[in-house]
């Protein structure tokens, strides 16, 4: 099999811990998945205690949902995403040519208004498994400073920054050991496809624009380590892998 991914490229991961690949997918496709996102929100799945929705408060009462995870499930067009040989064929690059096998996905909407994310390390929260676990973000539609685009940090790939065993954004110590001078917006147009390490620190701004930025997030881990895909989600089922789970509701959640 061929490889997708130029010398210079892999370079670049290895260095960095992420590569942008530009225009890996046609407007007409992202216009496709914008389109499902839309049905997704009317399927009704929506409840403050269902813990596949992450909601987003327009007012005190009122909310929507700015994050499937997972989505996979209920969307087949998102699911064929995660099949696809222009996100696999690259991955395989970066993992030495091996299997991937799909780890976890979500679907994040990042409503006008809605909040960023701090500094963090996906691995934080999923260091009951393999260390070798790579994420694609697939951009819906484009991403800017102003929409809350993501920002990595390059470098920091090969360790964890926060207390071993526990699952959360990095505290300001462990925040200070990044030279978030170093940090690079990464703006996406519709199509475009990140790359990222689960070790690479991350972060992302509010939305204070007019526009939505809609971003698919597919994780893989390597075959050869086995299927984890199942047990991630057992752990997130029952509150034990997510980031929004406050002790006192924990009871009254479910999944559907
Ligand atoms: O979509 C974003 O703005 C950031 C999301 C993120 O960092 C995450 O889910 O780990």
């Amino acid at each position: 099999m061929g490889t997708t991914l130029t010398d210079e490229q892999l370079a670049e991961y290895r260095l960095k811990g992420y590569l942008a690949l530009r225009g890996v997918f046609s407007a007409d496709e992202a216009a496709g998945w914008a389109a499902e996102c839309k049905r997704l929100l009317q399927l009704g799945l929506a409840h403050e205690h269902n813990i596949r929705t992450t909601p987003h408060y327009l007012t005190k009462s009122l909310w929507i949902v700015d994050r499937f995870d997972p989505v996979i499930d209920i969307s087949p067009v998102f699911k064929a995403l995660t099949e696809d040989e222009r996100v696999l064929s690259p991955l395989r690059d970066i993992c030495g040519g091996g299997g991937v096998l799909l780890f976890k996905d979500r679907l994040i909407y990042k409503m006008v208004g809605m909040r960023g994310y701090p500094v963090h390390q996906d691995y934080s929260w999923w260091q009951l498994f393999p260390r070798e676990l790579v994420n694609v973000l697939v951009a819906i539609d484009g991403a800017d400073a102003e929409n809350g685009a993501v920002e990595l940090f390059p470098g920091y790939h090969d360790r964890l920054l926060s207390t071993p065993g526990e699952m959360r954004h990095m505290n300001e110590d462990e925040a200070r050991q990044i030279d978030f001078r170093q940090g690079e917006l990464l703006e996406t147009r519709p199509g475009d496809v990140v790359i990222f390490d689960c070790l690479t620190p991350h972060r992302s701004g509010p939305n204070t624009s007019h526009r939505l930025r809609r971003q698919f997030y597919l994780t893989y881990s390597l075959a050869g380590h086995g299927d984890f895909y199942e047990e991630q989600l057992r752990l997130l089922k029952e509150g034990r892998a997510s980031r929004r789970v406050p002790d006192a509701v924990k009871d009254l959640l479910f999944f559907r």
